[in-house]
């Protein structure tokens, strides 16, 4: 197992005099619910900061124009809902069906649990031939399949970036949260270890974010506790996506992603304090933290 901490971070590629939007990648970002609109824009406006040529964000009907409110930058799409509010798995299939068209997918910020959603995440997880970042309840329903199906996270349709807090981490693996840092670097590496394929990577947050995947980790040294506020999570999901849009191996989009991510905390907590820091802080200070 290899200690990749020390080595040089990856970059993203110079942008060509001549090139245009859709060489920077296509993302799908599938979230939000009533009461977490949020968590949608934050995703899909990080996606953009992160430099995705194109970006939609795949909504409940119910929420889809709050969530169009929040920036021009970004495309929608409405995803119907029955008349309990579960979003229609036909309908985000159709998504699917066009699913060559985007080059990474991310799924879960602020998209509530239900059944709806547990099945829907079962589906993508197997079937996207692409990156595909799983953070929060699409974790959570990640967790619910994995007690019913545990080899569901074998050798998956394309590579998938799991990017949970210690809560997450402990509902996915049924265990405790691990405290100590080396038990989160083994926990982290076992969790990826169950995709037999290597195309799992398990991005453990938290003070010392761990990069893991069956070959190599790495320990992240940005950030600080300002980020320690709703919605900070939300960002580096939209992030990780745009960096494995725009081509990079998944480790490195997810090694890079939660550097520069930090590293906005840092330079928003530098300009504003930890205290007052919030996750929309993050979007303004990305496009420096990238520059550094
Ligand atoms: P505790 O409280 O310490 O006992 P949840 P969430 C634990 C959306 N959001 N170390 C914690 O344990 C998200 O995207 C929407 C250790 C508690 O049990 C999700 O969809 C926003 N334990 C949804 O809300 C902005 C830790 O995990 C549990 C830990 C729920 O996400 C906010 C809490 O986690 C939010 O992002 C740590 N570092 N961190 C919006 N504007 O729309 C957490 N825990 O239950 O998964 O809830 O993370 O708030
Ligand atoms: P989430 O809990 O999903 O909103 O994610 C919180 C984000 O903030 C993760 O990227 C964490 O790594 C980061 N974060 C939270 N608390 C700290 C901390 N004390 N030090 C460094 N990063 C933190
Ligand atoms: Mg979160």
């Amino acid at each position: 197992m290899q200690n990749a901490t020390d080595q040089p971070l990856p970059t993203l590629p110079q942008r060509d005099a001549a090139a245009h939007k859709g060489d920077f990648g296509r993302v799908l970002v599938i979230a939000g619910s009533r009461g977490m609109a949020g968590a949608a824009g934050l995703s899909g406006m990080a996606a953009l900061r992160g430099g995705a040529g194109l970006v939609t964000v795949a909504s409940p009907v119910g929420i889809q124009p709050t969530v169009a409110t929040y920036s021009p930058c970004y495309t929608t799409i409405p995803l119907m809902e029955d008349e309990y509010g579960i979003v229609d798995l036909a309908n985000v299939m159709e998504l699917a069906g066009v699913r060559e068209h985007y080059d990474a997918w991310a799924i879960g910020p602020g998209l509530g649990q239900s059944e709806g959603v547990t099945e829907l995440v079962g589906q993508l997880y197997r079937d996207v031939p692409r990156p595909l970042v799983l953070d929060a309840d699409g974790l959570n329903a990640l967790a619910q399949l994995l007690e019913r199906a545990p080899q569901l996270m074998d050798a998956p349709a394309g590579p998938r970036i799991l990017t949970p807090h210690p809560g997450e981490f402990a509902r996915l693996a049924s265990s405790a949260a691990p405290h100590s840092q080396e038990d989160r670097i083994a926990s982290a590496i076992d969790f990826a270890k169950k995709d037999s394929s290597g195309n799992t990577i398990v991005v453990l947050k938290g003070q010392g974010t761990v990069v893991a995947d069956t070959q190599r980790y790495a320990v992240n040294e940005t950030g600080n506790p300002g980020m320690a506020t709703g919605g900070t999570g939300d960002c580096l999901t939209g992030v990780v996506a745009a960096f494995a849009a725009q081509g990079m191996h998944p480790w490195e989009a997810a090694r890079l992603a939660v550097h520069v991510h930090g590293r906005a905390g840092d330079l928003a907590a530098d300009k504003l304090g930890e205290t007052s820091l919030v996750s929309s802080d993050l979007l303004d200070f990305l496009s420096l933290a990238m520059m550094l």
